[in-house]
């Protein structure tokens, strides 16, 4: 067993009552990856994100307070191979030699990047075996540099290490069958689809990357090919024709790109564990979300996820960008994972236009994997 469960064991002889909390993670030593400033602008990306979350729950009394704290230890290396290539985990490690490194523009890293990404992947890891065994109640993991861009072989997106990804193997490892990977970062989570579209015990959930259409565009990729089909693609008002990605070699099916259908896909797969790879940049006031997702809103989802697998969840901090709506849509989550009620729901949203064209697509497609979505949509 590792460190960290150990460490988690430790609390446990001494809070007899720790099953029944929700863990907070975080780890200071994730404040040091920073951009070297060279530029006029900082980027979005960047330490005072976890800092204006944790003031933000310190002041609710949260953390400290009402959860409980974990920090982090380093992932192993054996650990993340199982997520990534050995030469990505090289490329990284090769940045703690390195005043300022850039795997993309906008993807950077600084000499305490490697040990940010490493605490980051292994505090998910552990918070996942520590809910999946009931030693927690469920959990929040307050992380950084974020990770659902991070493919197999390479960073992105600001991202270094997939933590979701290791977190769904930890949680497998404490012997979950069926992990649940639901995405509601504004931003495609290419990096952990690719990670598990030929995964079939893991699924995950248009603007950067570019990814992410219910049925992706095919590139080179060696895809059992489903149907041809016709989707809407941006603002030029013209069609384009597409391959079908839902998953591949078996796993079709299990890579469902959709946005909200009131669950029934989740429902149907009946997942022993869930993970939200949670970004805030949805959030109304968000720099680069542009969009208009408010803390009750926030709630509102953490709710709908809340007990799908026994309760067995854990949300892992992705992007977000306004420090303010960061804060308080973290706090209107944790307070959820608290017991507390998400207050009424708003109304539904019907969609209608572009959106419910792209719903229909999604059902149309993802159909033929789940026969819930024949009978039950509203
Ligand atoms: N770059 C993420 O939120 C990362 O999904 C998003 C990455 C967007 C890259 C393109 C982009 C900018 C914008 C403004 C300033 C500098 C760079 F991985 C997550 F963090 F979660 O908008
Ligand atoms: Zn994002």
């Amino acid at each position: 067993s590792t460190e960290g469960e150990s460490e988690v064991r430790e609390m446990h002889s001494q809070h007899p009552t720790l099953n029944s909390l929700t863990a907070v993670g975080f780890d200071e030593r994730m404040l040091l990856h920073s951009e070297v400033q060279m530029k006029s602008h900082p980027h979005p990306e960047r330490p005072d994100r976890l800092r204006a979350i944790a003031a933000s729950l310190a002041t609710a009394g949260l953390f400290p307070g009402r959860c409980y704290p974990i920090s982090a230890r380093e992932i192993t290396l054996e650990e993340l191979q199982v997520v990534h290539s050995l030469e990505h985990i090289q490329a990284v490690e090769l940045t703690s030699h390195i005043f300022a490194s850039y795997f993309t523009p906008d993807t950077y890293a600084n000499e305490h990047s490697a040990c940010a990404a490493r605490l980051a992947a292994g505090l998910c890891a552990d918070l996942a075996s520590a809910i999946f065994s009931g030693r927690v109640k469920n959990g929040f993991a307050m992380v950084r540099p974020p990770g659902h861009h991070a493919g197999v072989r390479e960073a992105m997106g600001f991202c270094l290490h997939n933590n979701a990804a290791v977190a769904a193997l930890a949680a497998q490892a404490a012997g979950a069958k069926k992990v649940l990977i639901v995405d509601w970062d504004v931003h495609h989570g290419n990096g952990t689809q690719e990670i598990f579209d030929q995964n079939k015990s893991t699924r995950g959930g248009k603007f950067y990357p570019g990814t992410g259409a219910a049925n992706e565009e095919v590139r080179g990729l060696n895809i059992t090919e489903l149907n041809e089909s016709r989707i809407f693609h941006g603002t030029d008002e013209s069609w384009h024709s597409f391959k079908t990605v839902v998953g591949r070699n078996g796993a079709e099916g299990y890579c469902v790109n959709i946005p909200w259908s009131r669950g029934a896909v989740a429902t149907e797969f009946a997942p022993d564990f869930t993970i939200i790879s949670a970004g805030f940049d949805a959030a109304r006031g968000d720099p680069l979300g542009c969009c208009d997702v408010t803390p009750a809103g926030y709630s509102q989802m953490t709710d709908m996820l809340y007990a799908l697998s026994g309760g067995k969840l854990l949300v892992i901090l992705e992007g977000g960008y306004n420090l303010r709506s960061i804060s308080s849509s973290a706090t209107s989550v944790i307070q959820v994972l608290l017991g507390e009620s998400p207050g009424p729901e708003l109304g539904n949203i019907i969609p209608s236009g572009a959106g419910l064209q792209t719903v229909l697509e999604v059902m149309n497609i993802q159909m033929n994997f789940w026969p819930s979505l024949l009978s039950s949509y509203g």
